[in-house]
Parts: C-alpha cells; sequence; structure tokens
C-alpha cells in the first residue's frame, strides 16, 4: 500500500483527510469528463477544509492518494476493473490496474488510517435479491470497517427498503444530514424515514466520538446527504428512465457487477445528461460535507 506524501503527513499530524473512491471515476462517468469531475471532486474535499485521498490500484500497488498520472490512468485505462474487496489480491498480484468500489476504499482507507470517506451512492441489495442474491459487499464490508461514509443514500436502481433492513441487521448506523428522510440519489426523498438526523459537522463529529467511547466505532456509519434541491433530478423522468433501464438490463442478461455500471450508463444517456449533472453535483456536496465532517472531528 503506497500512501501519498501529502496524505500522510497530514495523517501524521491529526489533520483532516478524506478518502473517495475510484469506481465512480472508472464505471461510474462517462469518458472523457470522468478525469476533470474526478479533480473537481478532491477540490470539493479541499473546500471542506480536507485533504483528498483517492483511492485504487495502479499496476498492482494500492495507492492511498493519487498524483494526477494515477488519477489518469484509472479515468482513461482500458484494462481498468471495478475491484471489490476479494478483488484486491488478484489484481494486485497481476500487476493489474484496479478501481475500487466503496467495500474495497473503506478497506484500504481504514487500514490507512483514515475515518472519513466520501462516495456518490451507497451499494445494496438489488432487486430481485430474494432469487439472484445480489446483494453489495459494501453492505457487509461496512458491518465491520471503521470508517464514515458521506452518500446520498442509495440509488432507486435497488431494492431501498430491503437495504435499509440490512444496515440495520449488519450495525452500521444511518444519519441524515439536515433531514430525516433517506435519499434516494438524484432524488432528495426515496420514500422511507430516517430516525437520526443531525444538522451540523459538529453534531456528526460528536457521534463519532461517542461511538469511540462506546466502542461502536467498529461498524461502519452511514451519513446520508441528499442532493440540493436544484439539483434534482424530475421526478417522473427519474421513473421512466428506471423503468425501462431495468427493462434493457433484464433484456440484456447484464448480471452481478455490470448491473449498476450499466444502469447508470444508461441513467445518463436517456436523460441526455442530467443525471450526470445531478450525479456530479452530489458527489461534490458529499465530498464538501465530509472534508467539513473530517475537519470538525480531526484533532488539530
Ligand atoms: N452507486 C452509484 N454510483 C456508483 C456505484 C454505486 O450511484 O458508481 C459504485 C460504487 O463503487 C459501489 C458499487 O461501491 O458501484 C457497487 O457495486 P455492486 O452493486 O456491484 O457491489
Ligand atoms: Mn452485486
Amino acid at each position: 500500500m503506497l500512501i501519498h506524501p501529502e496524505v500522510q503527513e497530514a495523517l501524521e499530524a491529526g489533520r483532516p483527510v478524506v478518502a473517495l473512491e475510484s469506481t465512480i471515476i472508472s464505471h461510474g462517468l462517462p469518458r472523457p469528463d470522468n478525469l476533470r469531475i474526478a479533480r473537481e471532486i478532491e477540490q470539493s474535499v479541499r473546500d471542506g477544509g480536507a485533504v483528498p485521498a483517492t483511492i485504487a490500484v495502479v499496476d498492482g500497488q494500492a495507492r492511498v492518494g493519487l498524483d494526477d498520472a494515477a488519477l489518469e490512468r484509472v479515468a482513461n485505462d482500458p484494462s481498468v476493473v471495478k475491484v471489490s474487496v476479494r478483488e484486491l489480491a488478484a489484481v494486485a498480484a497481476r500487476r493489474g490496474v484496479g478501481a475500487t468500489t466503496v467495500a474495497s476504499t473503506a478497506h484500504l482507507a481504514a487500514r490507512a488510517g483514515i475515518g472519513v470517506f466520501a462516495t456518490g451512492g451507497l451499494g445494496g441489495v438489488h432487486r430481485g435479491a430474494a432469487e439472484s442474491w445480489d446483494e453489495s459487499a459494501d453492505l457487509t464490508t461496512l458491518s465491520r470497517t471503521p470508517v464514515l461514509v458521506v452518500c446520498a443514500g442509495v440509488k432507486s436502481i435497488l431494492d431501498v427498503p430491503a437495504t435499509l433492513e440490512r444496515l440495520e441487521t449488519l450495525n452500521v448506523g444511518v444519519l441524515g444530514y439536515r433531514t430525516d428522510r433517506f435519499p434516494g440519489f438524484y432524488l432528495r426523498d426515496a420514500g422511507y424515514g430516517l430516525d437520526w438526523r443531525v444538522d451540523s459537522p459538529a453534531e456528526v463529529a460528536a457521534v463519532l466520538r461517542a461511538r469511540t467511547d462506546l466502542g461502536t466505532d467498529r461498524y461502519g456509519l452511514v451519513l446520508a446527504n441528499p442532493i440540493a434541491p436544484e439539483d434534482e433530478l424530475d421526478r417522473d423522468l427519474h421513473d421512466t428512465v428506471l423503468a425501462s433501464g431495468l427493462k434493457a438490463a433484464e433484456h440484456a442478461g447484464v448480471r452481478g457487477k455490470d448491473v449498476t455500471p450499466f444502469l447508470l450508463d444508461w441513467f445518463h444517456r436517456e436523460t441526455h445528461g442530467a443525471s450526470l449533472a445531478a450525479n456530479v453535483a452530489l458527489v461534490r456536496g458529499n465530498a464538501t460535507l465530509a472534508g467539513e465532517v473530517a475537519a470538525a472531528h480531526a484533532t488539530r
């Protein structure tokens, strides 16, 4: 594992650091915009007051904090693969390039001593999981990884209530940031309530401290931050594109780890870029908030 010098210095000094995932760059956002957006997300973390540490595997090495050349590899290298926790070792051993999901990013972040992580949407229980058993390793990994994940909830391509039930079972807490509704990524409200609302980074930091005191900091914690009202996708457009996308995925026989990237791409094409604009806006919002929370929680 190679930790970028700027990240290493910040960690040693107790200054705030925020981890960022890379699957969103390689598989979640279309080329050629993805590289520019990846840089913007890092800038949003800095705007929030923390050092960004984008995580990926480059030429077999797990990297925590990417220089520009590495970020470009993740964005443009045609051989880049989506790697969850179980695939990290295989891609490392064959000296490959791997983009890390929420699960593998959380794993490596915790290993590097980073406690706050920003992304767009969490993986979860897929629709039809009762037959397919398709549940993201994001959930089980968070159940045993000491990290706060700032996200805009989960996308409605998933089974949202089942995902919330699984988070409960797995001891992963969910805090609503200035909301008592669970956000649905492109939409502010996925249709389900939340019990724990927080209204400031200081309030989140207080929860993080209490977790340490009580020994519940070995589980992950989700900070659900809804997309800004002005960036939200039109609900009717959303519902139409979601229905057609689910049908198209089934028709094309898309399965397993390809489902999420397929549906993301479907949204971006079918909404003529509206979902992409929303996606970028919400990730940047999460990155800034994560920076603020890390700053509020940092020892100095
Ligand atoms: N949700 C999004 N955008 C994404 C992902 C999820 O809105 O890019 C990515 C994340 O990297 C997440 C992964 O960890 O998809 C989940 O994939 P799977 O369902 O195959 O575990
Ligand atoms: Mn899956």
